[in-house]
């Protein structure tokens, strides 16, 4: 069923590519150019993926993996049962998620918003780009990308962490980590707050923002405001995911594999205030 403002919304126009040609919906949702092209990666990727499985080993969920090349193919094209399979599930992944992102820009720009969903998407898309394509090309060799199965990507993540030794020594890691958990301070507070004001007790009418200026106010002194809280909150998020790419460009491309995050921190121990 169309909602009753949907229509209203359904304009022409704002379209990157293909003019009127893809410009319609096929019940709720926008297609576009950028609408076919999300579906057709996703197929691909998805049929590769169950083709690579169906040559075993196994049909087990969470044991299922593709898996990247060996490291004697460096950067080349690997045969497609050792390795190319996962560079082609990448590539296929890759024009997916960004064609997905830039299917949410044309929405925007029918609707004459804001990009700041598409720009957010932006950032996870970094992230997995960092790990399958700027990581692996920075170490020559495709064999660095993590491996797509349940159980493999964990082991994948483990391995990687403890070839630097002591991983929660990364320092990128660290602001990351310390990022991801303020967003859910910050989304605590804000669910929390905005959930208090609207659900008085029965009787008794909906608080204002005002309210809600004043619990923190009265609480801690400062109310960061009603906008300002969703600007924190999309900052917190963003640098979460960018810090996370960083410790991965730190760990291998800068801080070369089998080296120690713990002895990295040297130069601090061996400050001369303390080390004399
Ligand atoms: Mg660590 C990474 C936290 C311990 C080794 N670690 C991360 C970061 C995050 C984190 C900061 C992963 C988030 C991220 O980047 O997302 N680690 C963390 C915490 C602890 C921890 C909190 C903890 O102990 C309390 N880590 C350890 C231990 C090491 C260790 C000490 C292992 C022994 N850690 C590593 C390694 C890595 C991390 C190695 C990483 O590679 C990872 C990292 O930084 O990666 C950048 C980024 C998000 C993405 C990549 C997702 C991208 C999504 C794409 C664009 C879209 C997908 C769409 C999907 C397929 C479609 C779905 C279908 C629909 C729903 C229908
Ligand atoms: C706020 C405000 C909101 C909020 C929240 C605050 C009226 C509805 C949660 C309070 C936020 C503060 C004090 C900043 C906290 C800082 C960090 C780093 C977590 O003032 O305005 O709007 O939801």
């Amino acid at each position: 069923a169309m909602l009753s403002f949907e229509k209203k919304y359904r304009v022409r126009g704002g379209t990157l590519i293909g003019g009127d040609l893809f410009d319609f919906w096929v019940g709720p949702f926008y297609v576009g150019f950028f609408g076919v092209a999300t579906v057709f990666c996703a197929v691909m990727g998805t049929a590769l993926i169950i083709w690579n499985t169906a040559m075993g080993p196994t049909w087990v969920l969470w044991q299922i993996s593709v898996n990247p090349p060996d490291a004697k193919y460096g950067l080349g094209f690997a045969p497609l049962t050792e390795g190319g399979i996962w560079q082609w599930v990448s590539i296929f992944a890759t024009g997916a998620f960004i064609s997905w992102a830039l299917r949410e820009v044309e929405i925007c720009r029918k609707l004459g918003i804001g990009y700041h969903v598409p720009f957010a998407f932006s950032f996870a898309i970094f992230a997995y780009v960092t790990l399958v394509v700027i990581r692996p090309v920075l170490m020559g060799s495709w064999s660095y990308g993590f491996p797509y199965g349940i159980f493999t990507h964990l082991d994948w993540v483990s391995n990687t962490g403890y070839s630097y030794g002591q991983f929660h020594y990364n320092p990128a890691h660290m602001i990351a980590i310390t990022f991801f958990f303020t967003t859910c301070l910050a989304l605590a507070l804000h669910g929390g707050l905005v959930l208090s004001a609207l659900n008085p007790d029965r009787g008794e009418p909906v608080k204002s923002p005002e309210h809600e200026n004043t619990v923190f106010r009265d609480l801690v002194g400062y109310s960061i405001g009603t906008i300002g809280i969703h600007r924190l909150g999309l900052f917190l998020a963003l640098a979460a995911v960018f810090f996370s790419a960083v410790c991965m460009i730190l760990s291998g491309p800068v801080l070369a594999e089998g080296g120690s995050w713990p002895e990295w921190w040297n130069w601090w121990r061996n400050l001369p205030i303390w080390n004399s």
